[in-house]
């Protein structure tokens, strides 16, 4: 669907819910039953809770944003009842884009960066009670011993360091169709200046193994191809290997594996960090203004979590 057309719906849709959204956002917390009954006089009419059967769309089990979800569910009034139904990052974007093809309403757990807000009109629900967090670092971690065992790749691992739109570039690639390691190689054949600070002070080495731990979400799809490519690039035999959120984390603490670069910190991941920190090496931020939370398509007419209706 073309992007045009796409805003024609949220158009069209925008205009259809004008009438009914009139002064959002007063947080009545305790008042759980302030729902559908109300005469619409409160916060967004639409009762999107009963055409949504109370069901965010989830991604893995093991995710950060995932154990957020439930924790707002529990905290607000306003989801009481709700459920977050788990799959993974490939059938929630599936269910987003399907729904947004459809002009339906649907509730994801989202996380930017992500391709999802260059190809669709998005927002993140506000979430006064802060269950989501604020804005976070994606870290790079590895295994104790590494800068003793392989100080070139240890070093680059430290340098490497990009920003949210390099990062999507690679992840919208990957979403058009190209094949994760073939977008990794274009961008760093194309971001040859910034690849060379990541390697700066470091020489090449012949065919030294080292594996990359990491959870097939999209962001880390990207990131951990393109730091794969640059250590093959300096002479490295790179295994990169995915694996469920707790299990990367415990990989790299018990030094079954070398490192990972998709430590979200200090929310989304903090019980993991909190684990294992002792046990692994930090490595600090290769990318900062991260962020989760709930998003919904900007023609759905709630701007906040309290704005939802409680399943009864
Ligand atoms: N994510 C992407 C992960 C971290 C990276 C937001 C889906 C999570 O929720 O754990």
């Amino acid at each position: 669907m073309s992007l045009l057309s796409l805003k024609r719906l949220g158009l069209a849709a925008g205009l259809s819910l004008t009438l009914v959204a009139a002064g959002c956002g007063s947080g009545d917390e305790g008042n759980s039953d302030g729902g559908n009954a109300e005469g619409g006089s409160d916060s967004a009419s639409t009762n999107y809770g009963e055409e949504l059967n109370y069901e965010i769309t989830g991604i893995e089990p093991g995710a950060g944003v995932v154990g957020a979800a439930e924790k707002a569910v529990e905290n607000y009034d306003s989801l009481a009842g709700w459920e977050v139904v788990t799959s993974s990052s490939g059938a929630m974007a599936t269910a987003l884009g399907d729904a947004i093809e459809n002009e339906e309403p649907i509730i994801v757990t989202g996380w930017s960066p992500h391709w999802k807000f260059q190809k669709y009109d998005l927002k993140y629900l506000e979430d006064p009670k802060g269950v989501f967090g604020e804005a976070e670092q994606i870290k790079s971690m590895v295994r104790k011993g590494l800068e003793e065992d392989m100080p070139n790749a240890y070093k680059i691992l430290d340098q490497f360091q990009w920003e949210s739109k390099d990062i999507e570039n690679v992840m919208l690639e990957i979403n058009n169709g190209a094949d994760p390691e073939e977008a990794a190689k274009a961008w760093v054949e194309e971001n040859a200046d910034k690849v060379s600070e990541w390697t700066k002070g470091t020489e090449e080495v012949d065919g030294k193994e080292i594996e990359l731990v990491y959870v097939e979400w999209d962001t880390e799809v990207a990131s951990t191809n393109v730091v794969a490519e640059v250590l093959r690039n300096q002479g490295f035999d790179v295994t990169i290997t995915p694996l469920d959120n707790a299990v990367m984390w415990q990989s790299i603490a018990g030094g079954e594996a070398d490192g990972m670069v998709a430590a979200w910190l200090p929310g989304t991941h903090g019980d993991l960090y909190e684990e294992h920190k002792d046990n692994l090496v930090d490595l600090g931020a290769n990318l900062e203004g991260a962020k989760i939370g709930l998003v919904v398509p900007k023609y759905m007419d709630v701007d906040s979590i309290e704005d939802l209706q409680p399943a009864e």
